[in-house]
């Protein structure tokens, strides 16, 4: 069989399996894998390095609405041709419904950004802010219809938060027509009245950020979140967990029988609460949120990635500029934590850190770290196997890992369109060097080589 690309000499890795291979790639699929290739277009020698699928971003924020006067940093250029130096051959973007405006029409013009600007693969999430007759009864199963079958729900933001009644309307129709929800689980009841406490005191600084959203904030709207699930009998994703309270209130629902899938971000195993009281407001550019908290609930972090109770590793890239009056620093949140945009840029680094902080140091192998960056998400948003795995007749999507690369993560050799990453100086080792997108290389030898040829995977499983 002719292929059009052979990776060769290299260790292949699934969820699955660790194994050495050749792999044939034609028409943009994997057409075989192991035994005689011959007559490639061209070859790729990996020897010495790991072949796996592609990550999978399923938790990104691009080009979204920010509120008055700040701006996100990256467009679907800039931040999917990080995520592709960083290993990625699809991501997952969020639309957001702003109140008082139609989902549809949102939907409509967000995808327009994206034609003809991404270098990976896209799947698109819906944000539903405000569930009128309109958007539950026909808007949003029309689109769920078209193949976007997963829909964000936020418990917490005044301009986005739902109550308990809008939540459990917005599930029944996600479970009538077969998407699964997206929980962002803190009690903004909490967070107000700690947030007024706080500014009454004059502790305005970025740290009364993880102050004012306490562990107890989390874990009770965890809980809550997954009681609506129980009682409208859905499937649903816990996003960004960030401690151990809330992990053993997915346990304990998922020893009741609930269908969870559970996720977490690079922020909260290498970041913590302590860094956002670093001087001279830098603390703000590690305001996220849920807050990055302390070692100790690290240490819960990663338990859960080892055991299996965290499905889902995602960047939750959310990238303000730090020196820029639409950023971090803008003048109200130059006075108070209360308006230092929330979120923090990492979708480059999301796969390395993982790489270099679980695999290289031994606390998870090679298949936990693919089913966490890129099976399982494929999995739990209807794209697998088309997606996330090498396997036969799968989309080429896969990215070759030098273990031997030692790297000083510096924001100045990444690609957003922030202007710092929170991750600098941080030692890393391995990296991927070489990233083929449905069988095109799409980055080589630290270089873009491909037009932004990323297309819309459409889920309708
Ligand atoms: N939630 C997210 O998922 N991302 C960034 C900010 C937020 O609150
Ligand atoms: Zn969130
Ligand atoms: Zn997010």
């Amino acid at each position: 069989m002719p292929f059009d690309l052979v990776i060769a000499n290299g260790t292949v890795a699934t969820a699955a399996d660790v194994f050495k291979a050749d792999i044939g790639i034609a028409g943009g699929r994997i057409a075989q894998i192991g035994g005689t290739m011959e007559g490639a277009g061209r070859r790729i020698d990996a020897s010495g390095r790991y072949v796996l699928p592609g990550g999978i971003d399923s938790h990104v924020h691009i080009a979204q609405a920010s509120g008055p006067g700040i701006v996100m940093a990256d467009g679907f250029d800039s931040a999917t041709r990080a995520a592709a130096f960083g290993g990625n051959t699809t991501v997952m973007p969020f639309c957001l419904q702003e109140r008082g405006t139609s989902l549809a029409a949102a939907f409509r013009d967000y995808r327009a950004l994206a034609d003809g600007a991404s270098h990976t693969d896209l799947g698109f999430h819906l944000i539903v802010t405000d569930p009128t007759p309109q958007v539950l009864g026909q808007e949003l199963p029309a689109l769920i219809a078209e193949g976007h079958r997963s829909v964000k729900v936020f418990m917490t933001y005044e301009a986005m938060r739902m109550d308990d009644a809008a939540i459990l309307a917005t599930m029944d129709v996600a479970r009538r027509h077969g998407a699964k929800v997206m929980v962002h689980c803190e009690n903004e009841d909490v967070i107000a009245f700690l947030s007024e406490r706080a500014a009454e005191a004059g502790d305005v600084a970025p740290r009364a950020h993880a102050t004012t959203r306490p562990v107890a904030a989390e874990r009770e709207a965890t809980h809550r979140a997954l009681t609506l699930a129980e009682v409208v009998d859905l499937p649903i994703v816990i996003v960004h967990v960030s401690n151990g309270a809330a992990i053993d209130e997915i346990a304990r629902a998922r020893a009741r029988g609930l269908d969870i899938t559970a996720e977490t971000c690079p922020q909260y195993l290498v970041l913590q609460a302590d860094d956002l009281s670093r001087d001279n407001w830098e603390g703000a550019k590690y305001v996220c949120s849920p807050p990055p908290r302390d070692a100790a609930e690290q240490e819960a972090c990663w338990r859960g990635l080892r055991s299996g109770l965290f499905d889902l590793f995602s960047s939750d890239h959310c990238p303000f500029r730090y020196d820029d009056v639409q950023g971090k620093r803008n003048p109200a949140g130059l006075r108070s934590f209360r308006h230092i945009p929330n979120g923090i840029p990492g979708i480059e680094t999301r796969l390395p850190i993982l790489f270099s902080e679980g695999v290289m140091k031994g606390r998870i192998d090679l298949p936990r770290f693919v089913a966490l960056t890129a099976t399982n998400h494929a999995r739990t948003y209807g794209m697998y196997p088309r997606k996330g795995t090498i396997a036969i007749g799968a989309d080429a999507d896969i990215a070759i890992w030098n273990p031997e690369i030692r790297k000083t993560i510096r924001h100045a050799d990444l690609h957003d369109a922030a202007d710092y990453t929170p991750y600098e100086g941080m030692e890393v080792n391995g990296w991927p060097e070489t990233v083929v997108l449905r069988g095109t290389p799409v980055v080589e030898d630290g270089r873009l080589v491909a037009d932004a040829a990323g297309r819309e995977v459409l889920r309708h499983g």
